[in-house]
């Protein structure tokens, strides 16, 4: 083979890793472990555009050098197949969503396998596969056996639960459960009906069935979380979305908050990243606070992180929603507070959120009782105020808490000062901190006289110290169809679970993917959607599970993947452990990367494993973004200008295909053919070139920029998308695809080759030993791979790669010694020319199964030294010696050499002085 025939030489070590199962992975006690994880994908039907592969490239670089470096190395992939798309194109189509995912997945794998990947593809899990949600199913059904006790500080069978109901009732149980939980004696459970006992115990199943205000979407028809909301609007396909109240499934991830939050300290994340989960766990410390309702038995609970300023409170305020707000409406404040109400209640919080510039409320006309003090203060409805949070009210001191300033100053509220520093001289809240006329506890600092406050309440029943989460409970049904069923059916109103022994409760076929009549999920059009027990035949759940469950343990299933009777073996989840480094977007910072800690979290306590968190370390790789291409049409007319021209006419830009733009040249026989409006389209040209202008945008169809991987694996190869993809920029960053440079990638390939071959193609590499600096030139480049893979720095090793080819093409170098390691090192991000190469240089094994050349600082040090010679001053010779010679023998040296001795003509120097090292000056 003469040229670098990348065609040939790709499809035959795809060919090659697959027909030796080259990659896959056994567990192998021998040897350290490395898990490579990438996020899996969701396969959609536009296929793979060279932004996804970005992540799996470099995780795939860091696999194969793990391997070159003894690790046994677990790379799986697989599909994150259950979600809307498929079943929105199910909807229109009527095809059903199992087909479209098949396809979908059968194309995404074809275009992954043209990358060469090292992936263990025998290990490929799809979360929509009955045999993969059996398991989503039973962990599922595990949750719902559990709840989170809170002396244990660990989930517990639920069983354990009710024997100690039984024994001595709930008012002793310390454990997470709904605020509405009656208190009990052992008497009283024992009293209770079998509904009265589900009930009480739905409230401390870690998943549970409640009422919930929800984001619900009526355009898709189902209820969305709120990471799935962005400003009141669906993510996908940007739907209104309004918050209503259903029965909702949800799962107890609050329980997990702190490990949540603890956990976050262990892990080798990038901190806006931990920064982002901190936010959105959201611990506060403070206080609850009670408040009597002046002429009623009524009272109103709030949360606050600054009790201490509790007698600089003027005012109470109620979120909108609350039931209680409406009910202290008096009836001369009926005319101006209940529209208030109606119209607050329907903005989402989000809304309210983001709209800061409005402020809006109303009196309600009641009053409440300061219990610190006795006052009377009166009681509102405000936007800021929302429901979800805390208790749904706050007591209000506008000294010193910005929202409540602003509010008071809109509608003439009284603003009382009670710590040194007050919004009123811009100083933010309780700056300072002492607290003055405040009572008893006036004169004392912050921290103290929130705790005195506290012990107040304490004592007097009224209140007491509180950590509040922002973070609610997860949401976890869906109104879909293409989801895992809940293993769960209805008796009496009330949720069971269907027998283990039932599992995978497969999803049932269904005439339409659309809601019934009577707006139920698309299930209820499912016939014998019912589970039969010995006593009888009941209806099972039609919600089914939201796209976070299938993805939030699918880690644990590529260690076993085909496990019929766990989800994973012990021994093997043991063995494999967390994942060591999990490449993918940081788009899932507080949905997935929540989700999938606190399933694990909750694994551990059940002991089917022994991994507390999942990730160990992770990277967000950055977006790769479009670079699109204009071309500028004169208006009115169908005749273009190049871009450098374009400013002597009245044009106008419009995108334009990059697939058919090189280097920015526009190939016009293609851009004809592109559409027929354009058939007949006539040119201005600049140097007999349209040239076309450029701007970086999102990678969207609508901007005809988005390149598609096999296009370049086409007309480069798989090597050179793969190290191209890499040089674009550090990982992190966002960055545009600009194809400008991949012919200087695709030249570095060649230039591999031809180290390897000669100019008629004939593959030689010698025997004899290697130079100083060819060795040299090598050693470089290996310490820096060792260098940016400790740092996961990509683009800058494929820099060092190219100087080295460089300096060695100039070397002429052909050496063994130096084009075997060569190959080695450039094998993780071009492994397949790599695998050509080393079996052309006569190995029998794949190039993985090679070590990792050890670099030596020895052929780094600079061993010899250039001496200039200067003879009465003038520099006449140099001189090329060790630096290990004395003074004596550079003399030596000197004075023996042929161009020196010409200019001594013959005679001995007066004066010799020598600085090794440095310089050797003669005086003659
Ligand atoms: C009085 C006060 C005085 C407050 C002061 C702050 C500063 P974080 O830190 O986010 O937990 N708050 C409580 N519940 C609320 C709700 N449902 N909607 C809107 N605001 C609410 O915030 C806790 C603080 O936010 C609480 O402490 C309360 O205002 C307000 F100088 O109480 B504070």
């Amino acid at each position: 083979m003469a040229e670098y025939n990348f065609r040939e030489i790709e499809q035959k070590w795809q060919g090659y890793w697959k027909e030796k199962g080259t990659f896959k992975a056994e567990v192998d006690t021998n040897r350290p472990k490395f898990y490579s994880l990438d996020m899996f994908p969701y396969p959609s039907g536009a296929g793979l555009h060279v932004g996804h592969p970005l992540g799996y490239i470099a995780s795939d670089i860091v696999s194969r050098f793990k391997m070159l470096k003894g690790f046994n190395v677990l790379h799986p992939m697989g599909y994150d197949s259950f979600g809307l798309p498929a079943e929105q194109y199910a909807i229109q189509t009527g095809q059903h969503p199992a087909i479209t995912t098949e396809q979908n997945i059968t194309r995404y794998t074809e275009q992954l396998k043209n990358i060469g990947f090292a992936f263990d593809w025998d290990r490929e899990v799809r979360t929509s596969d009955p045999s993969y949600y059996k398991w989503t199913q039973w962990i599922f059904m595990q949750l719902f056996k559990s709840y989170y006790d809170l002396d244990a500080d660990k989930a517990l069978s639920i069983e354990s639960l009710v024997s100690r109901f039984e024994k001595e009732g709930n008012a002793k149980v310390k454990a997470v459960c709904d605020d509405d939980t009656p208190t009990f004696s052992a008497a009283d459970w024992n009293a209770f009906s079998e509904k009265e006992k589900q009930e009480i115990l739905l409230k401390y199943r870690l998943t549970f069935l409640a009422e919930t205000t929800v984001n619900w979407c009526p355009a898709l028809g189902t209820v969305l979380s709120n990471d799935e909301v962005k400003d009141g609007f669906s993510e996908r396909g940007g739907h209104p979305v309004e918050r209503k109240k259903m029965m909702q499934w949800s799962m107890r991830i609050t329980a997990y908050a702190d490990r949540l939050l603890q956990g976050l300290e262990k892990v080798d994340w990038s901190e806006p990243i931990k920064e982002m989960q901190r936010n959105w766990i959201g611990k506060s410390i403070g206080a609850e606070v009670l408040f009597d309702v002046k002429g009623s038995d009524k009272k109103i609970k709030v949360f606050t992180t600054r009790v201490d300023t509790i007698f600089g409170v003027t005012y109470l305020a109620l979120a909108p929603e609350s039931d209680l707000a409406a009910e202290l409406v008096t009836d001369d404040q009926r005319e101006t507070a209940e529209p208030y109400i109606q119209v607050a209640k329907n903005r989402s919080e989000r809304e309210r959120m983001s709209d800061v510039k409005t402020i809006s409320g109303a009196f309600t006309g009641s009053y409440a009782i300061n219990p610190f003090n006795g006052e009377e203060i009166q009681i509102w409805v405000a936007d800021y105020v929302l429901a979800g949070y805390g208790t749904g009210a706050v007591m209000a001191v506008p000294a010193h808490d910005e929202r409540d300033y602003n509010f008071a100053k809109h509608f003439g509220l009284e603003i009382r000062q009670v710590i040194e520093g007050s919004m009123e001289n811009g100083s933010f809240p309780g700056k300072g901190g002492l607290i003055i006329n405040s009572g008893f506890i006036s004169g004392l600092y912050m921290q103290d006289a929130m705790n005195k406050c506290i012990e107040f309440l304490e004592e007097k029943g009224i209140g007491k110290g509180k950590i509040q989460f922002r973070m609610r409970d997860a949401i976890f049904t869906r109104q879909r169809y293409w989801g895992e069923p809940l293993p769960v059916y209805f008796k009496d109103g009330l949720p069971y679970l269907i027998d283990e022994k039932d599992l995978p409760l497969v999803l049932p076929e269904v005439d339409k993917y659309l809601p019934t009549e009577d707006g139920e999920p698309p299930l209820g059009r499912a016939k014998d959607w019912t589970y039969k027990t010995a006593e009888g035949e009941y209806p099972l759940e039609l919600s089914t599970m939201p796209g976070w469950a299938g993805s939030s343990w699918y880690f644990f299933r590529y260690m076993d993947p085909k496990n019929d009777s766990v989800f994973a073996d012990k021994g093997k989840t043991d063995y494999w452990g967390a994942v060591d480094l999990y490449i993918g977007g940081s788009e899932h910072a507080t949905g997935h990367l929540l989700y999938s800690r606190f399933w694990t979290k909750f694994l551990y306590d059940l002991g089917v494993v022994s991994i507390n968190e999942p990730f160990q370390k992770m990277i967000n790789q950055g977006m790769i973004q479009g670079r699109s291409n204009f071309v500028y049409r004169i208006k009115g007319s169908n005749t273009f200008v190049s871009y450098g021209l374009k400013d002597q006419y009245d044009t106008s830009a419009m995108h334009v295909d990059v697939n058919i733009v090189h280097n920015d040249q526009l190939n016009l026989e293609k851009f004809k053919a592109w559409r027929p409006d354009l058939a007949d389209a006539e040119f201005i040209l600049e140097d007999g070139k349209y040239l076309c202008g450029s701007e970086v945008e999102k990678m969207s169809k609508s901007k005809y920029n988005v390149v598609n991987p096999d296009d370049i694996i086409e007309r480069y190869g798989a090597d050179t998308l793969r190290l191209y993809e890499m040089f674009l920029g550090p990982l992190e960053q966002f960055k545009p695809w600009n194809t400008n440079g991949i012919d200087g990638v695709y030249k570095f390939l060649r230039k591999v080759w031809n180290l390897y071959h000669t100019n008629t193609g004939e593959f030689v590499v010698s025997d004899e030993k290697a130079s100083k600096e060819e060795l040299k030139a090598l050693h470089k480049a290996l310490k820096k791979m060792e260098e940016d893979m400790a740092n996961y720095s990509f683009n800058t090793s494929v820099s060092s790669f190219m100087i080295c080819v460089n300096e060695l093409t100039a070397l002429k170098c052909n050496k063994r010694e130096v084009l075997e390691p060569l190959a080695i090192l450039i094998s993780p991000y071009a492994p397949h020319i790599a695998e050509e190469l080393w079996s052309l240089l006569g190995q029998a094994e794949s190039i993985t199964d090679a070590t990792f050349p050890e670099f030596k600082e020895e052929y780094l040090v600079e061993s010899n030294f250039e001496y200039p010679v200067m003879i009465n001053g003038k520099m006449r010779a140099k001189l090329d010696l060790p630096l290990s010679l004395s003074v004596p023998e550079i003399e030596k040296s000197a004075l023996a050499d042929a161009t020196v001795q010409k200019w001594l003509e013959g005679k001995a120097p007066k004066k010799v002085i020598i600085v090794p090292g440095k310089i050797v000056n003669l005086v003659v």
